[in-house]
């Protein structure tokens, strides 16, 4: 009995850390007018011992990828980026004119003010994998105050 119980908390602490390993800051997603088929998601993903986002899902959009925005001559092009790294420690920013989460086939307008639910997939080293719910603000703009924008100002963003 003593050592069921004791085996349960070690799971259960095993579990609570695991949740926390990666952390995700600064989301927005750009507002829609009724019409519009497409937007992006951005915002800071650190995973504290590494990680990979293998997927996004949301129930406003039929399609959700991963993608990259490169400046390819004079005509800024997006590639679908199916395995984003996160290595350990290190803050990956999801932000316009550069990686973002692109929500495809919306059902719906996303109006500012409302809040889009997105499904983050993760795989650890071990190639276990786990789901992050947030619940995403739509916007017009990036959170006031937030690091990623000043970065982004100073383009310090590199790739
Ligand atoms: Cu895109």
């Amino acid at each position: 009995m003593k050592l069921k119980l004791f085996t349960a908390s070690l799971l259960f602490a095993c579990s609570t850390l695991h949740a926390q390993t990666v952390e995700v800051k600064d989301a927005w997603v750009r507002a829609t007018v009724p019409s519009q088929k497409g937007t992006g998601a951005f915002m800071s993903i650190t995973a504290k011992d590494g990680a990979r986002l293998v997927g996004v899902s949301s129930p406003v959009a039929g399609v959700v990828e991963v993608h990259d925005m490169k400046m390819d001559g004079d005509i800024m092009r997006m590639r679908a980026v199916p395995v984003l790294e996160l290595p350990a420690g290190q803050t990956v920013h999801l932000k316009p004119g550069g990686y973002h989460v692109m929500l495809m086939d919306l059902k719906q307008g996303l109006p500012k003010g409302s809040t889009v639910p997105l499904t983050l997939r993760l795989q650890d080293a071990q190639g276990v994998e786990t789901r992050l719910e947030v619940s995403v603000p739509v916007s017009t703009a990036a959170p006031a105050g937030n690091t990623t924008g000043k970065a982004a100002d100073h383009g310090a963003h590199k790739h």
